[in-house]
């Protein structure tokens, strides 16, 4: 039996890129995943449940993801939730702080050393329940579509998104109802590639639950009404492929923001500024997504 001490200086293999680590190293030397998350995983002794939140840059998954962590970790819904390790509440703190000071949070760099992870034990509130070993990252748009271009250009994302348990997909829903492309083809482009880490035999549809999150709801409130005929209306070649490709899909509208007012940055550029956060939708996808793998 090996104990809590031991477990911190013995080598340790990365769950997520299976590289070997010495000990003491802080973060995976291949992957950047941190070390901590490494060993609090091991000394649980199950098979960690990774939950990847991927979309395109500035869809708003820093945003979703840090308030997704903050209602988990105050008890929303019927699920209780216990973060392991502080590392895991940065990423809901800096995004808390940011909208609690009017901000939006910055983006998030495309180094994967700076990315934020957070280990979360997640149950339900109910008897015999399954705790989960969530890992979560908060990822760069600008690294996924990197990747999506070329794979194996960031090996953390091959690696994190090959042993991926449930997706949710964020697409801008405020950009596509407006008429935008951009949104779809990113958002097949991401289909595609998750059709291609998913896949087990040739022609059999995924499994993996897929949420496809539309975000930015509060800019077209008619995506929450039906957001499954919203998708198949302004976004309709995700739609297809998810039709196609995907046998375990669901479509849901998300919005953090209660009210936005508009400023101007140092460089007087205009800026949208958040004046009241009131979540909406955040956790049914995830909700969807546990009782799949439940
Ligand atoms: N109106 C509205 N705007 C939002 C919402 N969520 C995010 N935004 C806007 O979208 C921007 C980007 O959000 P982020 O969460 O940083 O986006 P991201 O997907 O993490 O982007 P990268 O870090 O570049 O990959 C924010 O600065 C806001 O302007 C929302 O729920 N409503
Ligand atoms: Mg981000
Ligand atoms: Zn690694």
């Amino acid at each position: 039996m090996t104990t809590a001490t031991e477990t911190a200086i013995d080598p340790a293999y990365c769950l997520i890129c299976e590289h070997e680590n010495p000990g003491e190293a802080v973060l995976c030397a291949h992957c950047y995943a941190p070390m901590a998350l490494i060993h609090d995983a091991i000394r649980q002794n199950r098979e960690p449940c990774i939950i990847s939140v991927v979309g395109d840059s500035n869809v708003g998954k820093t945003v979703y993801l840090g308030f997704l962590l903050d209602m988990l970790s105050k008890r929303a819904g019927d699920f209780e939730a216990v973060p392991k390790g502080a590392y895991s509440i940065n990423l809901q703190q800096m995004v808390v702080g940011h909208l609690q000071s009017r901000m939006f949070p910055p983006k998030t760099p495309s180094e994967a050393d700076q990315w934020h992870w957070a280990y979360y034990q997640v149950a339900r509130r109910r008897k015999n329940a399954r705790w989960f070993d969530l890992v979560m990252p908060d990822m760069a748009g600008e690294a996924l579509a990197a990747e999506v271009e070329a794979p194996t250009t960031h090996a953390v994302i091959q690696n994190l998104l090959g042993k991926t348990a449930g997706c949710l997909v964020l697409i801008d829903a405020a950009a596509a109802s407006l008429g935008a492309a951009q949104p779809d083809l990113f958002g097949l482009k991401l289909m595609t590639y998750l059709d291609q880490m998913f896949a087990s035999k040739r022609g059999e549809k995924i499994c993996n639950p897929v949420a496809v999150v539309l975000c930015k709801a509060d800019y077209c409130p008619q995506c929450f009404d039906d957001p499954r005929v919203f998708a198949e209306t302004n976004l309709n070649r995700v739609w297809n492929i998810c039709e196609s490709r995907f046998a375990n899909v669901q479509y849901f509208a998300a919005s953090i923001i209660g009210s936005l007012g508009f400023g101007t940055d140092d460089e007087g550029n205009v800026v949208p500024v958040p004046l009241h956060a009131a979540p909406r939708g955040i956790l049914e996808p995830f909700e969807w997504i546990l009782s799949c793998l439940e």
